[in-house]
């Protein structure tokens, strides 16, 4: 289709219209990347972009992430006049009010034409490139019958200079991720001024250097916009389209000035661009003929959409595939013998190894799981027989090489379980969650299926020292709201805790599991009791005055220090709570009943004590590590820093007057 340049200029004009004057309505908002990348947009739409606005999650789209996510009117205009049936032009008239689905930044979870919750500069690159290696994964596995569609990207100089930037090009670069494009709105602003003030990057050269392919163009000039396009399409290699522009244009007073960047543009200079621009329409008024061209740009989708449903429909494939992408989990035939097997067999393991051997199972079972680390695969214990490499040879292959990228690795599993038809899971050491945390974050606030392996779990890590050890991060972690943080104590509660992870379709997870050997600590699998987030291991027998609240590798000492105070008469319950979220989601009489009232409790987590309160009351005691740990021999570190029965049994006696 050759592009009619007199078509797209009405076209690209309706965006600005309806970025400057939805940002004004709002008083609140970014007019100048909407109105900068209006031409490149209606280029993408009109020629490229695949996609229906009758099936917004039809599995072949094309993915567009709006990595410049401050942009989003940008989006919200175009799917609105592509025809989609949300955003209506009421929710753009409502654009960044309480309830509207037209957000300050594009949210996920509000519109189906949006693929990613952008706004964190850079981020929305990162996910793309999960996003692409998903495509290819899933090509590998149901064929270009069913598969075959590319990832587009607009992203900003924000999201150029972000460090991510480096992690995510470089991850797709090595995984020849040649279906992406990156469409660079090149206006040389950000928010403090002119790029000059802080960047003399050769960016083209960088991305050049990570085997990226790298074209450039006018973005004003629809034709040239469409020549480096196609030349990015020509190209084995992802690409990078530098499209210069000029931040705001169509304000004639303001254009190229970050002035435009996120401020409304203000009654004279809206009016001064309608003037310019040549739209003497009123607000949020589109004529009918240039909301038909809009239309027509779904046209191509809409035919490729029935194509595709009559391959899926004839293929011997199409309910699995179908399956796949819904998310759904298959049978889990080999999970209740395993799980029987560790309770009756209870072995002295890592939780690390246990996780390990449940991914084994739980693996073959479910091919959807992709795994992966961050070069810790030896430690974080990820990969199993049935996950083989995923190479540019095999995207077929089901474990993924991340490098030391463990914020690109993260952002990428978040793209991953956007795309769908993949379930990722990814490795480090619990202390770099702090390298991984803004895309855990996003992990929650899209409310996707991530299960963060994070092993060396505490102190308990030993030798590597303080920098290695975390101490913080389970309660800075439990804090995000969204994420289940898993801190299972032996192999059956690792293995329940794998199983809970795997079926909160709508919720990341943390599994944070030691380096050191533990023993098991339950024989009984017939209920997973770690679904309630904490439950009682073992009863007082003596009168109870006692709860030991524990969790992960602590749950070991809590029973050792039961034993020792039931040995004085002084009954304790013995607690374990692998997931403070869960727990906290129980009924109030379950979680009365396991907490007693009329008991001393006690919290043991070798992590700061900050926030157990919650749970030990005020006048409960709180047994942790407030302090930076230090490089020795795990049981020497225990042993030092009070994690021993001789260290914590006098504080509660004392505690209780005795
Ligand atoms: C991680 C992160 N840091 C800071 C911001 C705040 N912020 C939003 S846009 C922006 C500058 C963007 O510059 P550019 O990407 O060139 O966008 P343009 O001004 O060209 O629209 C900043 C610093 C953010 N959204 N995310
Ligand atoms: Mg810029």
């Amino acid at each position: 289709m050759s592009l009619d340049s007199a078509r797209l200029a009405p076209m690209a004009n309706a965006i600005r219209a309806l970025a400057m004057d939805a940002v004004q309505a709002a008083n609140s908002g970014h007019p100048g990347m909407p109105m900068g990348m209006a031409d490149v947009a209606a280029v993408l739409w009109s020629k490229y972009l695949k996609f229906d606005p009758a099936a917004p999650r039809w599995p072949d789209r094309d993915r567009f992430v709006l990595s410049a996510g401050h942009g989003s009117m940008l989006l919200y205009a175009v799917l609105h006049l592509a025809g989609y049936a949300r955003p209506t032009i009421d929710d753009i008239r409502n654009f960044r009010q309480f309830g509207s689905s037209c957000a300050g930044h594009p949210e996920n979870t509000h519109l189906a034409g949006v693929e990613a919750t952008t706004g964190p500069l850079g981020q929305g690159l990162a996910m793309a490139v999960g996003m692409a290696l998903a495509e290819r994964h899933l090509n590998a596995a149901f064929g270009d019958d069913l598969v075959d569609h590319r990832t587009w990207v607009i992203a900003g100089d924000g999201c150029l200079m972000e460090g991510v930037n480096h992690e995510a090009i470089g991850l797709a670069g090595h995984l020849k991720l040649g279906r992406m494009t990156v469409l660079w709105d090149d206006n040389h602003i950000t928010i403090d001024g002119s790029t000059d003030l802080s960047t003399s990057e050769d960016i083209r050269a960088r991305y050049a250097a990570t085997g990226w392919h790298v074209a450039s163009c006018n973005g004003h000039d629809v034709e040239d916009v469409a020549r480096a396009i196609d030349e990015a399409l020509a190209d084995p290699r992802p690409s990078l389209v530098a499209c210069r522009t000029i931040i705001g244009k169509g304000a004639p007073n303001k254009q190229g000035t970050s002035a435009t960047h996120g401020a409304a543009l203000g009654e004279a200079e809206v009016a001064a661009a309608r003037e310019a621009l040549g739209w003497s329409y009123p607000p949020f008024e589109i004529p009918a003929d240039i909301y038909a061209d809009w239309n027509a740009t779904g046209e191509r989708g809409k035919a490729l959409r029935s194509l595709w449903q009559g391959r899926l429909e004839a293929s011997s494939r199409g309910a699995e595939f179908s399956a796949r992408m819904n998310g759904d989990l298959p049978g889990l035939h080999d999970w209740a013998a395993y799980k029987a097997k560790v309770a009756a067999e209870g072995p002295k393991m890592a939780t690390r190894k246990s996780s390990e051997a449940a991914l084994s199972v739980l693996t073959q079972d479910v091919p959807a799981l992709i795994g992966g680390s961050a070069d810790l695969t030896g430690s974080n214990n990820t990969k199993t027989p049935s996950t083989g490499a995923l190479t540019t040879g095999n995207y077929g292959g089901r474990y993924v090489y991340y490098g030391i990228r463990e914020f690109g690795m993260s952002a990428a599993m978040n793209g991953m379980a956007l795309h769908g038809g993949v379930i990722p899971y990814g490795g480090t050491f619990l202390v770099f969650t702090d390298y991984a945390r803004p895309a855990i974050r996003l992990s929650a606030i899209q409310q996707v299926r991530v299960i963060y392996v994070m092993t060396h779990d505490s102190i308990g890590l030993g030798e590597d020292g303080p920098t290695h050890q975390p101490v913080e991060h389970l309660q800075s972690l439990r804090a995000m709201p969204g994420v289940l943080v898993m801190r299972p104590a032996d192999t059956l509660e690792t293995a329940e805790c794998w199983e809970l992870a795997l079926k909160e379709t709508n919720r990341p997870s943390v599994l944070a599991l030691t380096r050191q050997n533990l023993p098991a600590v339950r024989h009984d699998a017939s209920e997973n009791l770690c679904a309630r987030g904490a439950y009682r291991l073992r009863a007082a027998t003596a009168d109870r005055l006692v709860v030991l609240v524990a969790t992960g590798s602590e749950v070991e000492l809590a029973i050792k220090v039961a034993e020792a105070l039931e040995g004085q008469g002084i009954g304790a319950d013995v607690v374990s709570m692998p997931c403070t979220e869960l727990f906290d989601e129980q009924p109030e009489s379950y979680r009365a009943d396991i907490l007693a009232d009329d008991a001393l409790r006690v919290s043991i987590e070798a992590g700061t004590t900050f926030g157990w309160e919650r749970y030990t009351k005020a006048d409960g005691l709180r047994i942790g590590l407030d302090h930076f740990g230090a490089s020795a021999p795990a049981e020497v570190l225990f042993e030092e820093f009070g994690f021993s029965v001789e260290a914590i049994v006098p504080k509660i006696l004392e505690k209780l007057g005795k």
